[in-house]
């Protein structure tokens, strides 16, 4: 068994997505921390990584995010590639995809090919919003309920601190108890795992929703890297090819479940009928 910090120092790629930067809510020490011993081949933006939304009301750049950027830097000028693509929340560098500045690149997706040959499709994963069947203004009440758990989260960490306690997620905890996220993420994984399929890929790894974690249908992979905001997860690759899904100080949360081959379809099933 590896020891936590081995499996971030030895991993050939990184996906990390969610991180708010220019919000009071952004944990990017703890980014920085998980990033400080990564020698990752290539480093995997996957989008809302700047908030380009919420800094039109009002941007932040404090010490902590700005020591994020430069070692995001850092890790590229040696010989790190990053690939940057952008969210909903940063989408007007969507733009600017196909730009290239040095190790630097944005896209709006990517085919991403594992060490052992398998070849996932990497998005944000906004575009299966539109698969999500809940009503708009559930949409909009989860929205300002989030900035409000998010505040609350934030307030109640101070606390810990202040109490030599280490950093506990609050919405996790939340949103394991909500039906309705609970449907939402239900439905969202399901999107993506069939576009995934439809695509011949053999997975998926996108963001978007701050759920992270792993999930098999259509005889395809699902993996969500999670956020840096509520839960502050990460997907690291193995050497050999295999996902693992690790929190800030490099420890294993979950591996990657099996995937059982789909079925060839059945001639004379009629769908839809
Ligand atoms: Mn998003």
């Amino acid at each position: 068994m590896s020891t936590p910090s081995e499996i971030v120092d030895a991993c050939r790629t990184l996906f990390i997505s969610d991180v708010h930067l220019g919000t009071p809510d952004c944990q990017a020490a703890l980014l920085s921390r998980l990033l400080r011993r990564a020698r990752p081949e290539r480093l995997y933006l996957v989008g809302d990584v700047v908030d380009l939304i919420a800094m039109r009301r009002r941007a932040v750049l404090p010490p902590a995010q700005q020591q994020l950027v430069a070692r995001i830097l850092r890790l590229a000028r040696g010989g790190c590639e990053v690939i940057y693509i952008p969210g909903n929340h940063d989408a007007a560098f969507r733009r600017l995809s196909g730009l290239r500045i040095h190790n630097v690149r944005i896209e709006r997706r990517w085919i991403h090919e594992l060490a052992d040959g398998r070849r996932f499709l990497v998005s944000h994963g906004d575009e299966f919003d539109t698969h999500v069947r809940i009503a708009p203004w559930l949409l909009a009440l989860g929205d300002g309920m989030h900035q409000f758990v998010l505040r609350l989260n934030r307030w109640c960490n101070g606390l810990r601190r202040t109490l030599g306690l280490p950093y506990w997620s609050l919405a996790s905890a939340l949103k394991r108890r909500l039906g309705s996220a609970r449907r939402y993420i239900a439905q969202f994984e399901q999107a993506a795992l069939h576009q995934a399929w439809r695509e011949g890929l053999d997975g998926y790894i996108g963001g978007h929703i701050h759920q992270a974690g792993f999930r098999a249908g259509y005889g395809v992979l699902y993996a969500n890297d999670g956020d840096w905001v509520e839960h502050c997860t990460a997907l690291a690759e193995l050497p050999d090819g295999r996902l693992r899904l690790v929190d800030w100080q490099g420890r294993t949360l979950a591996t990657e479940p099996h995937v059982v081959p789909a079925p060839p379809p059945t001639p004379g099933v009629l769908i839809n009928a």
